[in-house]
């Protein structure tokens, strides 16, 4: 099957199971391609349905919010639902331990933000996001999101601590770097493949650095992945 249907199916599979009328009220909305087949099939059950008429839907970007407007879903946020239910989003490669690397599409802040206020976090994602080991499939790196005026000490800051290197994320349709939902740059840190990283720390050690206002890495956060098959199937990652 296609990559889409292959997200599709994970997307679908994620919101039957976590999506149960009468009981699920606050959804967090991730970013990216595969999060939209979540929504039309949230959609699908308000509008076709009938159901979910109470469901709030709190997004994690510009993009999360135009979808969830696009389909007259109702519109939530974080000062009047500070406790998701659910939340879902994609990601850019999930290794056999469920660490996540996020932020291909340079939402990871407030997806982070919305998946840690939620009582479960879910991945949905095609099967070229699968890997036993971070970096196998992604290569473009951890993004990680930093205040402008700090770009380069950081970008030396963890060259020095973690090795590889780290690239400002240029633009393409404007000249200069890309500035995100929150007005800051996105370093991309192509980290050294061979070396065996404990992702907690280094989470941790990169988050400390001033200036750094979160990374791509959800380490600990996703309950369960659901990744859409080659084969028309729904792999679950527990
Ligand atoms: O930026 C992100 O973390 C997105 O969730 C993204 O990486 C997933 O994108 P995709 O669903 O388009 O593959």
């Amino acid at each position: 099957i296609s990559l889409d249907q292959a997200k599709k199916l994970a997307a679908r599979a994620a919101v039957e199971e976590w999506i149960i009328e009468g009981e699920t009220k606050i959804v967090g909305i991730g970013s990216g391609s595969t999060i939209v087949y979540a929504v039309e099939r949230l959609a699908e059950r308000v509008w076709k349905d009938g159901e979910l008429s109470d469901l709030i839907c709190v997004p994690t970007s510009f993009q999360a919010r135009s979808l969830i407007l696009d389909h007259n879903l109702n519109l939530g946020d974080l000062d009047r639902y500070p406790i998701l239910d659910v939340a879902i989003d994609g990601a850019d490669e999930v290794d056999s331990r469920m660490v996540c690397i996020k932020g291909g599409g340079g939402c990871l802040m407030q997806e982070k933000i919305v998946a840690a206020c939620a009582k479960r976090f879910v991945v949905v994602a095609d099967y070229t996001k699968k890997s036993l080991r971070l970096g196998e499939q992604w290569c473009k790196g951890v993004p990680i999101e930093v205040a402008p005026i700090a770009h380069v000490p950081i970008k030396l800051k963890i060259e020095a601590m973690f090795g590889g290197e780290a690239h400002l994320r240029m633009a393409k349709a404007k000249a200069g770097p890309i500035v995100t939902d929150n007005g800051n740059f996105l370093l991309d840190w192509k980290f050294v493949a061979k070396r065996e990283y404990d992702w907690d720390e280094v989470n941790h050690a990169i988050k400390m650095i001033p200036g750094v206002m979160e990374t791509g890495l959800f380490v600990g956060m996703a309950h369960k992945c659901y990744f859409g098959m080659a084969d028309g199937n729904v792999k679950a990652q527990v």
